[in-house]
């Protein structure tokens, strides 16, 4: 999900696609007043929904046609804005599009769930060939292939399987969760290019869908999967706690769980490709599923009696929480997503971690960026409008509307474009946020997430509003009304069929990328639940405290290595190496570790690696600023559980 990234160094470069700007900002009133008129009677409704559903995206005909009726209904919208505040014009249009959106609901959540199902082994009508309890990414195999399993996406599918179940929905899905239980059981084990079960292999990203490992090169480790299968595992674990089946959680969920988890807990601080498989860095998504795997995983211990490791999961809970608060950008009021890579950081990645580390029970807390949080909202609007004026199908909106989204702006993957999933993650945080203001019977208002509220209300300031005044009220209504928009956008681009494929083009809207991504059919049902104001329940965000003063980083175990390479250099040219983990500085040849030429023509230097890891690295040449990559492959060791080594090779 995915630009194929087989690292070679130095990598090549893709030229990001020209682009021209279209920003066409129309006010409020006028794009609302479209929402009247086009939704204005049941039967309107009816024929744009069911225009939706049976749209042909080939020839983009009826986009056309529908942008020709807002031409001409510009001037009556004109004289409706004239006669009606236009707070109250949106509050009204709002109302009237949740009709459609209800609809949608209505017909796509049974699509869905179908479409989810069929994507899972071994007895999903288009997984043939995967085994029992094993996710496919989507069936397509090619452009882009995506017939194999991810540890993320297979987590957060069966995270929403397990809730569904949890929540008595669905009672034949407990053969199936079974069936993930065990799957997982069996890929912790299977050796794997990151390593074995023991030496990083559990951050190894996707496997194919037999179970065997996928040699190829990809962008890994990726250290969000053990977090998120935790949680999933977790969360099944409590509820059969509840039933009184402990004996089944010691015995077949918690080896699982607690490798994940000692995986979690030492490797937390280092570097890792973050959720879109583009960039080895620290990054916020996997911080944040990282620290809420760990508190319910202290939680979890307790219950069972696995106190062994609640000092430890705690302490590093504890540093991760410390770490996140360091993602905040305070000038401009959105979390960064990753600490390097070089773009702008504004990435759906926050908001996906907001949702997925949703706790109703916690408020509106920021440290751990609660929906609600006026950090969550602050960056939601800074990252959802940095959509507006780059792709062809927001061109029209009002600056407040909502508008599809992908990504990050910056995406070239496929040229860019707006994905399901991240338009539903959208609706989704607001949907969470409406349920926890709706529980606490208030909402509030700070310098922080002032921007996020004038959208509805551009008088509004800082302050608490009781559910009893009318601000809150109109608020309230407003944003769930906005909320509903984003699903709307989706609707509008689902094709006839209700499949979800995993984006949709930039200017016209027609699916494209993988097909039945079961990722996007999760996104969808989540979202939909939550609108419904269900949730499920509480991982323990309430009571956690960032920790005073500097935060403690943790290196895991780390063991000395010696590097000593022969070559020959003339005056002024030195030797360098870099490679693919922190302590070699993540390939980047300007922080590149210099060797001592002491030894000449044996270059050498010692570095503190982690121990039981697998990386990779290259030396360079650095002459008269010019950078000189050692040939490919990159080079790899495999490091030992403690002591020294020496890595002895010649220059190629
Ligand atoms: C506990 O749960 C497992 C997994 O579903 C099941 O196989 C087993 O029969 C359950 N045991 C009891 C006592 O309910
Ligand atoms: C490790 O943790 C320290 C302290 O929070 C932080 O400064 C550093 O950026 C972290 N590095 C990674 C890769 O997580
Ligand atoms: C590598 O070289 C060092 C010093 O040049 C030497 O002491 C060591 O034995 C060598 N190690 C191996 C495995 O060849
Ligand atoms: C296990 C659990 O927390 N179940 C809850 C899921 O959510 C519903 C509705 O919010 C509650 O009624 C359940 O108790």
């Amino acid at each position: 999900m995915r630009r194929q990234s087989s690292m070679k160094h130095p990598p090549s470069k893709t030229a990001p696609r020209a682009r021209t700007a279209h920003l066409i900002i129309v006010g409020c009133a006028v794009a609302c007043g479209w929402g009247l008129a086009l939704f204005s009677t049941p039967q309107n409704a009816h024929q744009i929904i069911e225009g939706l559903f049976a749209s042909n995206y080939k020839d983009g005909a009826w986009q056309r046609s529908l942008f020709g009726f807002f031409g001409h209904l510009t001037s009556r919208i004109k004289m409706r804005v004239t006669a009606l505040s236009a707070l109250g014009l949106c509050a009204g249009v709002f109302a009237q599009s949740s009709a459609v959106v209800d609809q949608y609901v209505a017909k796509e959540s049974p699509i869905a769930k179908a479409g989810l199902l069929a994507n899972i082994g071994s007895k999903g009508s288009r997984s043939a060939g995967a085994k029992a309890g094993v996710v496919i990414a989507s069936p397509s195999t090619v452009d882009p292939d995506y017939l194999y399993t991810w540890t993320r996406d297979a987590a957060l599918v069966y995270k929403s399987i397990i809730d569904q179940y949890i929540r008595g929905e669905d009672n034949t899905l407990r053969a199936n969760i079974d069936d993930y239980v065990g799957a997982q059981t069996i890929l912790q084990q299977v050796s794997n290019p990151s390593g074995t079960v023991l030496t990083g292999g559990l951050g190894e990203p996707k496997f194919k869908i037999s179970l065997d490992a996928f040699t190829d090169g990809w962008g890994r480790p990726q250290r969000d999967g053990p977090a998120l299968r935790s949680t999933a595992l977790i969360t099944y674990a409590n509820w059969l706690i509840a039933q009184s089946n402990s004996t089944h959680v010691v015995q077949k969920l918690w080896p699982v769980i607690k490798l994940d988890l000692d995986y979690v807990a030492n490797k937390w601080n280092s570097s890792g490709f973050d959720l879109w498989e583009e960039i080895s860095s620290a990054s916020y998504f996997t911080s944040a599923v990282q620290h809420r795997a760990l508190r319910e995983g202290v939680t979890l211990a307790q219950k069972i009696g696995q106190t062994g490791v609640v000092a430890g999961w705690t302490t590093q809970a504890d540093n991760v929480l410390c770490f996140m608060q360091s993602y905040w950008n305070p000038t401009r009021g959105f979390m960064t997503s990753n600490t390097l890579g070089g773009r702008s950081g504004i990435d759906a990645n926050t908001a996906l971690a907001s949702i997925h580390t949703f706790d109703p029970e916690a408020g509106c807390d920021a440290a751990t960026f609660q929906p609600c949080s006026d950090k969550a909202l602050s960056s939601l609007k800074v990252y959802v409008d940095s959509f507006r004026s780059i792709y062809g199908i927001n061109k029209g909106i009002a600056a407040n509307g909502a508008v599809a989204t992908g990504r990050y702006s910056e995406d070239v993957y496929y040229n860019g474009n707006p994905w399901y999933l991240t338009t539903f993650v959208v609706a989704e945080q607001l949907y969470d946020a409406l349920i926890v203001w709706k529980a606490q019977g208030s909402l509030t208002v700070t310098s922080t997430s002032l921007a996020f509220f004038k959208q509805f209300v551009p008088s509004i300031t800082a302050g608490t509003y009781a559910s009893t005044s009318s601000t809150y009220t109109t608020l309230v209504a407003a944003i769930r009304a906005h909320a509903d928009d984003f699903v709307a956008i989706n609707a509008k681009y689902t094709p006839a069929d209700g499949s979800l494929a995993e984006q949709y083009t930039r200017d016209t809207g027609a699916p494209l990328s993988a097909k039945h991504l079961t990722w996007s059919y999760a996104s969808a049902l989540t979202a939909f639940t939550a609108r419904k104001g269900i949730t499920n329940g509480s991982w323990g965000a309430k009571n956690v405290k960032v920790p005073a003063g500097q935060c403690q980083s943790n290196q895991g175990p780390v063991v000395k290595a010696t590097f000593n390479v022969v070559a020959t250099t003339v005056f002024g040219e030195n030797i360098f190496l870099t490679g693919s983990i922190d302590a070699l500085k993540n390939w980047s040849p300007d922080n590149a570790i210099a060797l001592s030429a002491a030894g000449y023509p044996t270059w050498s230097v010692t570095v503190d690696v982690p121990a039981s890891t697998n990386f990779e690295y290259k030396f360079i040449r650095k002459f008269n600023g010019a950078v000189t990559w050692e040939s490919d492959p990159n080079r790899q060791v495999a490091t030992p559980a403690s002591g020294s080594f020496n890595v002895n090779v010649s220059w190629r």
